[in-house]
């Protein structure tokens, strides 16, 4: 592994504007709130966010330009400046930035703050390149608590509540990030990471904690284990499981509540955008994650002409990002694809529909578009299929081929989840409109995982 130079030596601006910046963000640190109730800003109208979102807007872009050389250059060959920027709708003539925008900036120069106020890094993998760098502030990372707190207060999560938190720890920053708001929440956090399931089943059992923190599937293998070592999720001290960090369906959440007996929240967030916390769901409602724009700004797009499209239509995701000191994000293409919807229990505050896949976990099979939340969606609606698939696609003789490898449910009998599995094949020729192979597999024969499940195996030539 290389080692990275020494950031280049830059000057930031002092001067009185971006002092103005520094203040107008740091005044949104933290405010310790009582047990259960909002923060003062999560109750604001949508015209007071407007306002704020509109006055936040325009410092972090200010901050971005006169601080970040890469805002600079595009800034100035898209011919905008931070002074265009007069009302929330003139964001749309700024240019998206993305991944790729980040990776050239690697490992330091998207940071907006010399590194001495860079308190944190954390770093997402990607699968192949170099890892996208983000950097937190000392006001960031209080933020990223309070916000966190928040999701996980707005989940059901009380002061004095035992949570054990499975996201891993590390560059990922689910574990880092849940682990803080816990804290501030006011819970016990036992910051046990992902992987070595049988420990965590052991101080499932010991410490009787009331809430976990992971991804959907790991709960699912979590529930498994349970059941391998002869004892009964449902009867664990688990009553709130607040998950995310991959996309899950609404069966998966059914699943998942009647295997523990707990109820399942969302909690949405991606590392460039902050990590986890960018969104939560109501327990009380369950009705998709409200996404917290006191802090975030979020559009949705069109992924093929970019156009922004009105509040309920599916598309990309894109967020700004509005007190971000350390890493100011700006119209980042997400790639999740979902919808806005109008607020409910926050009302100011729009919510997010389910994120149907990724544009770039898209597959494409002789021209049909398909995504794994489909067939989980299909397969949980079948008795006797489990929620454990892979997908897996070839092209032999020049032609694509996907097999769906999907695991019996242990009490189910071979020969019925066979008639299963062509059941299967047969709804997925009707409601996606493709032709498939099922390939049922006896239980805990497929790969399972402490985070991030892999669903797609493409061995299709490129
Ligand atoms: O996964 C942050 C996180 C940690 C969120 C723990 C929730 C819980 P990244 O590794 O950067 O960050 O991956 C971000 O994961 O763009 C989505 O594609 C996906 N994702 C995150 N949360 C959800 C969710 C963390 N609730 C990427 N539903 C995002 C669906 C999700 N997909």
């Amino acid at each position: 592994m290389s080692i990275a130079p020494a950031p280049e030596s830059r000057s930031y601006q002092t001067d009185a504007a971006t002092n103005a910046v520094a203040t107008a963000l740091a005044s949104t640190a933290g405010t310790p709130t009582p047990a259960g109730e909002a923060d003062p800003e999560e109750t604001l109208s949508r015209e007071q966010l407007d306002q704020l979102q509109l006055t936040r807007l325009q410092a972090t872009v200010r901050h971005a330009y006169d601080n970040i050389a890469a805002y600079r250059k595009l800034y100035d060959a898209h011919g905008v400046k931070p002074s265009d920027l007069q009302t929330l709708e003139d964001l749309a003539n700024f240019p998206f930035t993305d991944k790729e925008f980040l990776r050239a900036a690697y490992p330091f120069k998207s940071f907006a703050v010399p590194m001495d106020r860079i308190r944190r890094i954390h770093a997402s993998s990607g699968t192949t390149g170099r890892p996208t760098v983000v950097g937190y502030t000392e006001g960031d990372i209080d933020r990223w608590a309070t916000l966190l707190a928040r999701c996980l207060r707005f989940s059901g999560v009380r002061p004095g509540d035992i949570v054990h938190n499975a996201y891993g720890y590390g560059l990922f920053t689910g574990g880092l990030g849940a682990h803080y708001g816990i804290e501030k929440v006011g819970g016990t956090v036992i910051p046990m990471s992902g992987g070595q399931t049988e420990k965590q089943i052991q101080l499932i059992q010991d410490f009787r904690p009331r809430v976990i923190l992971c991804t959907p599937t790991y709960l699912l293998t979590l529930a498994d284990a349970f059941r391998s070592a002869g004892l009964d999720p449902r009867e664990s001290s688990l009553e709130i499981g607040v998950l995310g960090a991959e996309p899950w369906t609404e069966e998966m959440r059914q699943e998942i509540e009647k295997a523990f007996d707990i109820t399942a929240c969302d909690i949405y967030g991606l590392s460039e955008v902050m990590g986890p916390g960018v969104a939560g769901e109501s327990a009380q409602r369950q009705d998709g994650s409200t996404i917290w724009e006191d802090h975030f700004r979020p559009e949705i797009i069109d992924p093929i002409t970019e156009e922004v499209l009105p509040l309920g239509h599916h598309g990309e995701l894109v967020f700004t990002t509005l007190t971000k000191e350390a890493l100011p994000i700006i119209r980042y293409r997400t790639h999740d694809l979902t919808r806005l919807l109008p607020g409910t229990d926050r009302p100011g505050h729009r919510r997010m529909g389910r994120i149907t896949g990724r544009s770039d976990d898209m597959i494409i099979l002789r021209g049909v578009n398909l995504f794994p939340t489909q067939i989980e969606e299909i397969a949980l609606g079948i008795e006797g299929l489990s929620p454990h698939f892979q997908l897996e696609l070839v092209r032999p003789d020049h032609m694509d081929q996907m097999t769906v490898h999907i695991e019996r449910r242990p009490e189910t009998p071979r020969q019925e989840a066979e008639a299963a599995g062509a059941e299967l094949a047969r709804q997925i020729k009707v409601k996606v409109g493709c032709s498939t192979r099922v390939a049922v597999a006896e239980p805990e024969t497929l790969a399972r995982s402490s985070g991030k499940l892999r669903r797609i195996y493409d061995k299709r030539p490129r």
